[in-house]
């Protein structure tokens, strides 16, 4: 954990907060690096069970911090330059929007405030968006001449559909978080001031739930998104095969006919 990356773990829900208020959360070298690291280790953590990544101040993420960027632009012969993004894109911005969206428990997104860039990736790789009602969203890559990163072409359009995706990435403008539950962007919007309890309060639900069940869930939606129904169908038949043999499943089936509560277990 950094200053600018903070990550609280507490009865099985880790709470990632980008921690760089003045700059609107934007991704230097430091935070983008300690994000990904925190990402990473609380995908192989077995005791956190669900994931809350927020924002501190009023922004989520502004994506890229071009302060540096444009540092690294002129401190690099112009031809280096496509090999310094490739690079930086595959190290940083592709792991993290690989680990957010397929480890094997559930992760929100608390949007507490504007996500634009590269931010607005990050909240599309998690598995459910709480705004706050001051959020927003702004595709900004083309505004600054770029094409898209962090897995955006990919949640994007299957959030909203491929029309409004390519309006979206084709002419940034701010989403209000208002228009993003209305397309689709966002699960729910909350009160500013909710924002915070609501997500710890989903967060708690998640972690003291089937997190079998819920990764299996995961994997299953992201294999049918890119395969025949055929297969799709067989890999269904492997998550229920792994989830069926859980003694979450066992207890909780009890647990109903018995019309008890059930209790789940991380294994
Ligand atoms: O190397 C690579 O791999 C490149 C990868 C790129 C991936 C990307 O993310 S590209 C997209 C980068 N992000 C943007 O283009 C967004 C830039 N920011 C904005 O458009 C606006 O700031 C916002 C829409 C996010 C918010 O607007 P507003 O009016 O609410 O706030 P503001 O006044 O513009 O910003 C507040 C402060 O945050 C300000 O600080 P200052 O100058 O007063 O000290 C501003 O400079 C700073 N800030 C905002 N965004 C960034 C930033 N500083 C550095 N980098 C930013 N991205």
């Amino acid at each position: 954990m950094t200053d600018v990356v903070l990550c609280d773990i507490t009865d099985g829900v880790a709470m990632i907060t980008l921690n760089r208020p003045a700059a609107m959360n934007a991704l230097d070298l430091e935070t983008v690096t300690g994000l990904r690291i925190t990402v990473e280790a609380v995908a192989a953590d077995d005791t956190v069970r669900a994931v809350v990544l927020t924002g501190s101040g009023r922004g989520f993420c502004a994506g890229q911090d071009l302060k540096e960027h444009v540092a690294m632009l002129e401190s690099l012969p112009a031809g280096d330059v496509p090999g310094a993004f490739a690079k930086h894109v595959a190290t940083h911005y592709a792991p993290i929007a690989l680990a957010l969206a397929t480890m094997p428990k559930p992760v929100i997104a608390a949007v507490n405030g504007i996500a634009a860039g590269a931010g607005a990736s990050l909240a599309f790789a998690c598995d459910y968006r709480l705004a706050s009602d001051v959020a927003g969203f702004n595709l900004a890559f083309a505004a600054i001449g770029l094409s898209a990163d962090t897995g955006a072409t990919w949640t994007l359009p299957r959030l909203v559909g491929r029309a409004k995706a390519l309006e979206l990435l084709l002419m940034p403008a701010t989403v209000g978080a208002g228009e993003a539950l209305s397309l689709g962007l966002v699960n729910r919007v909350v009160p500013a001031a909710a924002l915070a309890a609501q997500a710890a309060a989903l967060a708690g639900q998640l972690a003291g739930g089937p997190t079998v069940a819920y990764g299996a869930i995961k994997q299953a939606v992201a294999y049918s998104a890119v395969n025949s129904l055929a297969d799709a169908l067989a890999f269904e038949g492997e998550m229920m095969a792994r989830t069926g043999g859980t003694e979450d499943h066992r207890g909780a089936a009890g647990a109903f006919v018995r019309k008890e509560q059930p209790t789940f277990h991380a294994h």
